[in-house]
């Protein structure tokens, strides 16, 4: 009922805020109602990858259609409305619960559902019937008529845009999340991501056991780590991706080696820094996600690498002192700071849009 494209174009929208990444979308398609009679029906598919369980995409589907005004009737049988939003496919495979069975028991019977999904999902299998969408297309008794309307829904991730930053950088202490973000924003907006490697630094351990001794050799492999690999990765132009997100920035050696390095140490390790950084390409938007040092420790906690277990809260608090200084001090780059404390990006896909938001303000 009402404006239908209108009405898609919001659901996506709110699917995309509240749900997950709308990965691939169909084209609309109009089609007589089928099962009663009404108004001609408009139908799209997409695709979301999201962090929920299917359970919980269905609970915000209906929160979704409630919020598009649809109300419904006591009444048996097919009404018109505003908006209807089913899942038809899932990962998950088969799921039959009360409230909930997928695949969609007609899918196969309905062409206003085959013909979308087939556009964006022809070669999946239907965990069921053992037959691909296009299989299932090519042999359903619905003989509907399918119109393919011109107008098309807008991806809402559109609105984002981030590729117009060729290089973001996402900082912060450590167990703020600097990672996870930049790992789900690779992925969403197609951006080649480069991780900082950590792992393999023989050092690292050996410094949160005794920092004063390790301090140097520790913050020196960092920064011919660093430098190394921003300088092969970003020069690496990638063909297939939009732009290129990290998650780290090479001034992040300045700023630990000044807390962990005696002062002619430091003098030092700036000399050999400002000689290297002279080559290396700057982000055009620097993030600083904020978190307090409670909730990285919690953080730090979770993911469990046995040598930062012991990582001192003293610590932590002189690093975020260290970023902050830089980020005033500094006027290459266009800095921002996004408060991460009162979130949980990871957990709860509002929150994660929210960071977005902030990303292009
Ligand atoms: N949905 C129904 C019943 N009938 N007909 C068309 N053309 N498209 C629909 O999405 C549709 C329907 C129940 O949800
Ligand atoms: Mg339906
Ligand atoms: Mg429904």
């Amino acid at each position: 009922m009402g404006n239908r494209i209108d009405f898609l174009q919001k659901a996506v929208n709110e699917i995309y805020q509240t749900i997950g990444d709308v990965v691939v979308m169909s084209k609309i398609c109009q089609t007589p109602a089928w099962g009663f009679s009404s108004d001609d029906f408009y139908n799209a598919c997409i695709a979301v990858r999201t962090f929920y369980s299917t359970t919980e995409v269905l609970d915000k589907l209906l929160k979704i259609e409630v919020v598009l005004g649809r109300s419904r009737s006591d009444t048996d049988g097919y009404q018109a409305r505003t908006i209807d939003l089913d899942v038809v496919l899932s990962s998950e495979g088969v799921i039959e619960t009360e409230k909930l069975i997928v695949p969609h028991p007609s899918l196969q019977d309905r062409k206003f559902v085959l013909e979308p999904l087939a556009e964006i999902a022809g070669t999946e299998e239907h965990p069921k019937l053992k037959q691909t969408i296009d299989q299932l297309l090519e042999s359903t008794e619905d003989s509907t008529e399918v119109t393919w309307l011109d107008q098309k829904i807008i991806n809402p991730k559109d609105h984002y845009n981030l590729s117009r930053f060729q290089y973001l950088t996402i900082e912060g202490n450590i167990g703020a999340g600097k990672t996870s973000l930049a790992q789900l924003i690779s992925q969403e907006f197609n951006a080649k991501l480069i991780l900082e490697r950590f792992a393999d630094n023989p050092f690292l351990p050996k410094f949160y056991e005794d920092m004063e001794r390790y301090a140097f050799p520790l913050e020196m492999s960092f920064l011919a780590d660093r430098y190394q690999r921003l300088q092969e990765d970003i020069a690496q132009f990638d063909l297939f991706k939009d732009f290129v997100v990290s998650d780290y920035d090479v001034f992040k050696s300045l700023i630990f080696a000044k807390v962990t390095l005696q002062s002619e140490e430091y003098i030092l390790y700036k000399r050999v820094f400002d000689l290297i950084y002279r080559n290396l390409a700057k982000p055009e938007l620097y993030i600083y996600l904020y978190q307090n040092t409670e909730r990285l420790l919690e953080n730090i906690k979770k993911r469990g690498r046995d040598y930062e277990q012991k990582i001192p809260a003293e610590y932590l608090d002189k690093i975020n002192k260290g970023y902050l200084q830089f980020i005033k001090s500094q006027s290459e780059f266009n800095a921002k700071i996004i408060d991460v404390s009162e979130h949980d990006f990871i957990a709860n896909r509002y929150d994660y849009i929210s960071i977005l938001e902030q990303i292009i303000a």
